[in-house]
């Protein structure tokens, strides 16, 4: 039984990798912080089999610890401080967590398996982030990289530092360069999960608007539960390497809120829309779009929910969700 370990278990990413891994027989551990991490009855719920280790990536020891017991054949770095807007603010803490967790993963994989490297394979969640003021479009493998925020600029850290140990030591790591990917279990803070959750509540009568910031930016936007299938075919190959994971299509913050509004019969949001300097970043990425052909070609990869079909299921989902935490019955879409 192949043994994985996945920082990060509790976010988007990591419960969509778990539930993967676990249907393709694998062993299942998880690194969770915190002494009273508030997420592990989530986590047990939809991950019953998995095991739950302690640790920290802003904690060397804790992460050898974790490996000791795991023994993983594989180990997928996808915790990170995650949120783009907050790296200004706690662009330190991001700096530790989402750049130099990378390294101390790393090194705790080279102190617990010593000589024996070949033993373990390893996935570094890289993000288009990196691309951040593109230099050419679609982004592809070889774009250099302009990151514009703290969080782009430890993930370009924690990128290059991937590519470094498979140098330097021939550990088989691989680098995904994933672009944006969202599901109903996207955390709230991000878009598509914010204004999905708003329309919902204005559908049912429990809020009239939603504030928001930049309505131009532009995104390649995925669904979470294909991009981590790339992540685990990136290390099934016979050698590790880079690979970009998107859609190939770029959508305006205006575009998700025509597909989101539309879904509840509403085609003029503009009264329920508030943009708020309060929500703008101090540097903007404007575009994203990407291009998976490598991943297409080499890994067999290719995405399949589109774009109207992601967000009407994030709304469809908050429609559930809101109802039933307010005790109503939803009216039928
Ligand atoms: P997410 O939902 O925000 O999850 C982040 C995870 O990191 C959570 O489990 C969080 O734990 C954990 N974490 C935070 N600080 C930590 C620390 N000090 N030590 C250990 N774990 C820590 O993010 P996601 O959307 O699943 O993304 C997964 C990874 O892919 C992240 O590295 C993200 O930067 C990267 N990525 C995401 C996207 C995307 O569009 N989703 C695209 C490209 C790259 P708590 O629950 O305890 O806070
Ligand atoms: O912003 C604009 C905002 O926070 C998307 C992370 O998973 O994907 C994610 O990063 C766009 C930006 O995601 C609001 O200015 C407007 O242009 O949903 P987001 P992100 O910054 O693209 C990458 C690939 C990652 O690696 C990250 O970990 O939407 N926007 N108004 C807003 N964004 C937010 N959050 N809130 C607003 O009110």
């Amino acid at each position: 039984m192949p043994r994985a370990l996945i920082t990060g278990i509790t976010g988007q990413d990591g419960l969509y990798l778990g539930e993967l891994l676990s249907s393709r027989g694998y062993e299942v551990f998880g690194l969770v912080r915190g002494q009273s991490n508030p997420k592990v009855p989530m986590v047990e719920r939809i991950l019953p089999g998995v095991e739950l280790l302690e640790g920290d990536l802003t904690d060397l020891p804790s992460l050898i610890g974790a490996l000791e017991v795991s023994q993983p054949d594989e180990v997928y770095n996808l915790g990170a401080v995650s949120f783009v807007g907050v790296s200004w603010k706690q662009a330190e803490l991001t700096g530790e967590t989402t750049g130099m967790g990378v390294l101390r993963i790393l090194e705790a994989i080279r102190i617990v398996y010593g000589d024996d490297l070949s033993r373990v394979r390893f996935y570094q969640a890289s993000s288009s982030e990196m691309f951040g003021k593109v230099r050419e479009t679609p982004q592809r493998e070889t774009t250099p990289f302009h990151p514009r925020s703290p969080y782009g600029v430890a993930k370009t850290f924690g990128h290059y530092l991937t590519v470094n140990y498979r140098e330097s030591y021939g550990l088989f790591a691989c680098s995904g360069l994933l672009f944006n990917h969202e599901s109903p279990r996207r955390g709230p803070e991000f878009v598509t999960r914010k204004v999905s959750r708003a329309v919902a509540r204005i559908y049912l009568g429990l809020q009239d608007s939603v504030t928001l910031g930049n309505l131009d930016a532009r995104r390649d936007w995925g669904f979470a539960g294909d991009y981590v299938d790339a992540m685990w075919r990136m290390l099934q190959q016979d050698e590790p390497d880079d690979y970009v994971v998107a859609t190939g299509e770029t959508h305006s913050i205006r575009e998700l809120l025509d597909v989101a509004f539309a879904r509840i019969g509403v085609s003029d949001w503009s009264k329920h829309v508030v943009s708020d300097p309060r929500f703008f970043r101090p540097a903007e990425v404007d575009i994203l779009v990407g291009d998976a052909s490598k991943a297409r070609e080499k890994l067999g990869w290719k995405p399949t929910v589109g774009f109207k079909e992601l967000v009407e299921m994030m709304v469809d989902a908050d429609i559930k969700a809101e109802a039933e935490a307010a005790g109503l019955t939803p009216p039928k879409l």
